[in-house]
């Protein structure tokens, strides 16, 4: 043997030595790694081979064989697709973030509630628009922190159309229309100021929002004092329009639920269709006080060892709701609790202290709950939910719901770990649970009929660090794809370079195919908190390349009548009233020289008037605080008022040719 060989056979079993190596790598990875020894031609990685110096880079670089393991689940090779997509909540940036997996590779930062220069989201008067109506007591807003996005479903799995995300501060709801990625809408909810759960029914028939923090409905005031009389939460029923692709404010409603406050929540699917569960805390009702002599709230709110899942029965909400059995309450109907303690629609079981995750089983037969504070999951079966219900077997609490004997409603109860919150699950019967205290993730086997080996832990894996949710392959459907689970870390102390005292968000890949869980990447985010994830198959997207027509506005989603188009370019003058129709295409705007006089206001209409996919313009004009994307076909508008004479150089913001600098033009304000 020679000494080039010697050398690679000790990089080999360097390389692949370590607990695992050959079932973690297979024999395809043990193949790249022998012929890549033996064959030594180092001529970079055709066919079944791979180049000699990958030992030597994985040497080099201290890779152990579970990083090389890991690197080549994830890499994904120039020009190839990521196998799924990942819908990210942004946090306190506001936005909603589209994450390939594996590779992890940030594809989108969707524009929902703040504005966003570089989709022009915000900037045109229709993107403007959305965001004012989205507003609260007269104000546009542009702040938001979104938490729970929801994919819509058909027969309770993703459809690939449209997705909703919560705003957790103002109590707010955007759909998002996968057609184009772009937001649609913004609906305030008239009865509270914050919520927390954000899900869709089965098939979308409704978005589904949960109140967080009690108050009194509808914006009124009431002194703290009187908390437990005059506070109250709310579950809202948004209905949504999928022709249309909206919410229709008028179609919707709400019940009225207790002053606790409201957590997370999921839908009933398969055997639990037709109910929905969130989960309340601080049923202690208690409100602060710490410079009144009262505990700090996390103390007044920790009290009590159960607090409630509420269970509420939508269908024959919906009914109720139809037949006008409701309250007005800021003009919205609102089904009260003792309608709905009457109409059979309210149930509450009790649950360990401060509860945060409830999710559904793939099949709908089990309702898992995590509390914060217990180190179990709890585990409620639909089928004796029922059986409870049926039998009257319950108490009442101080508002006159229904409690529910816990013992009577209980499957299972698992122990996993320190401060379990959410859970999801794969195609091979094992739920995951994440644990924030512990900073790991849970696997553990749903039980039921048949199943000797169910509820019962099966491991954890380390993650970093504080994971808040964890988001599967479809993780949260009535058919879950398995593979993959990303854990949504809030703190990397120690995993990255340090970039200042903030530290990015940390979304961990987890390889969950095999017998035990590998943690794969690391994707640091600097942007908000992440919380919660939806991850689907890009199989079930069917994005536009382009706009369907030229003059396209995504505001309406339609052709936009004024849209300027080509033919109709120009400046046209109604007294100080002027409209400017301009066409977009490579490498000019038509017209390219605008002249308006100090104190007009000017309506400005730009097209894109190109259909090739890789041919969108951008648009700024200074002073005027505007940037809009024209991708192809897309029409946008915009208003100002030209107070200060002047003159203002427009110009072309993408790459989108080689003369693109030229893409230019001149606003001339004359003085008055
Ligand atoms: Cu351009």
């Amino acid at each position: 043997m020679d000494k080039a060989h010697q050398t690679r056979r000790f990089n080999r079993r360097t390389v692949l030595k370590g607990v695992g190596a050959a079932a973690v790598l297979g024999p395809a990875a043990g193949a790249l790694f022998s012929s890549c020894s033996i064959g030594g031609n180092g001529n970079g990685g055709g066919g079944t081979g791979a180049p000699a110096s990958a030992n030597d880079i994985a040497k080099e670089r201290g890779l152990t064989p579970e990083d090389v393991a890991a690197a080549l689940k994830t890499y994904v090779p120039s020009g190839r697709h990521d196998e799924y997509l990942m819908f990210t909540s942004g946090g306190h940036s506001g936005q909603l973030l589209v994450i390939g997996i594996p590779s992890m590779r940030l594809l989108r930062v969707i524009g929902v509630f703040a504005p966003e220069p570089w989709q022009g989201w915000g900037y045109s008067d229709a993107s403007r628009k959305v965001l004012e109506e989205g507003g609260f007591q007269g104000k546009t807003l542009t702040v938001g922190d979104t938490h729970h996005p929801a994919l819509s479903e058909t027969n309770a799995q993703y459809d690939g159309q449209f997705v909703f995300i919560n705003e957790k501060i103002h109590g707010r709801v955007a759909v998002i229309d996968l057609r184009d990625f772009e937001t649609k809408q913004i609906v305030k909810n008239p009865l509270t100021l914050s919520n927390h759960a954000c899900f869709v029914t089965p098939n979308t028939e409704y978005v589904v929002e949960g109140c967080q923090y009690a108050t009194p409905l509808g914006g009124a005031y009431a002194p703290l004092e009187e908390f437990e009389e005059k506070y109250r939460g709310a579950i809202t029923f948004w209905k949504f329009n999928r022709e249309r692709g909206r919410i229709v404010p008028d179609e919707s409603f709400a019940v009225e639920l207790p002053p606790y406050f409201q957590d997370l929540g999921d839908a009933g699917r398969g055997v639990s269709d037709g109910w929905v569960f969130l989960n309340s805390l601080n049923t202690e009702m208690a409100t602060g006080g710490i410079q009144e002599g009262k505990p700090p709230l996390e103390i007044g709110a920790s009290q009590r060892e159960m607090d409630y899942l509420s269970v509420v029965n939508w269908k024959k909400a919906e009914e109720v709701a139809r037949a006008g059995k409701v309250e007005l309450i800021n003009g919205f109907p609102v089904i009260t609790i003792k309608t709905a303690v009457e109409e059979g629609i309210l149930f509450q079981v009790p649950e360990p202290k401060s509860p945060h995750g409830v999710d559904v089983s793939p099949d709908g037969a089990y309702i898992v709950v995590s509390g914060k504070l217990d180190p179990h999951v709890t585990v409620y079966s639909m089928k004796k939910i029922e059986e409870q219900i049926a039998k009257g077997n319950y108490e009442t609490d101080s508002f006159g719901i229904p409690v529910l004997d816990f013992a009577g409603c209980m499957e299972a109860q698992v122990e996993l770990g320190l401060g379990p919150l959410h859970t999801q699950f794969d195609d091979k019967g094992y739920a995951y649970t994440s644990l924030f205290i512990d900073s790991a993730v849970a696997r553990w086997t749903l039980g039921g009929e048949g199943k000797s080996d169910g509820w019962k832990f099966v491991d954890k894996i380390p993650v970093h660090y504080n994971v808040g949710h964890i988001a599967a392959v479809q993780g949260d459907t009535i058919q879950p794809g398995g593979k993959f689970l990303v854990a949504l870390n809030k703190w990397s102390v120690d995993r990255f370079a340090p970039v200042g005292p903030l530290l990015p968000q940390n979304l961990q890949l987890i390889d969950i195919s095999g017998e035990t869980m590998q943690l794969l990447y690391d994707m640091p985010i600097g942007i908000g908190e992440p919380h919660y994830a939806q991850i689907i198959p890009v199989s079930l997207l069917q994005p536009w390349e382009v706009y369907p027509e030229t003059g396209w506005e995504p505001g309406i989603q339609a052709v936009d009548a004024q849209a300027a188009q080509l033919g109709n370019e120009g400046v046209e003058r109604n007294g100080s009233q002027v409209t400017v129709r301009m066409t977009a295409l490579r490498s000019h705007f038509t017209p390219d020289i605008v002249r308006v006089k100090q104190g007009d206001t000017v309506t400005w209409h730009i097209t894109n008037v190109e259909n090739a996919h890789d041919a969108t313009h951008g648009f700024v004009l200074p002073g005027v605080n505007v940037s809009l994307s024209l991708e192809p076909g897309e029409a946008n508008s915009f208003t100002f008022t030209a107070e200060h004479p002047g003159v203002y150089p427009f110009y072309c913001t993408e790459f989108c040719a080689a003369l693109h600098v030229e893409m230019m033009g001149y606003l001339i304000v004359e003085p008055s």
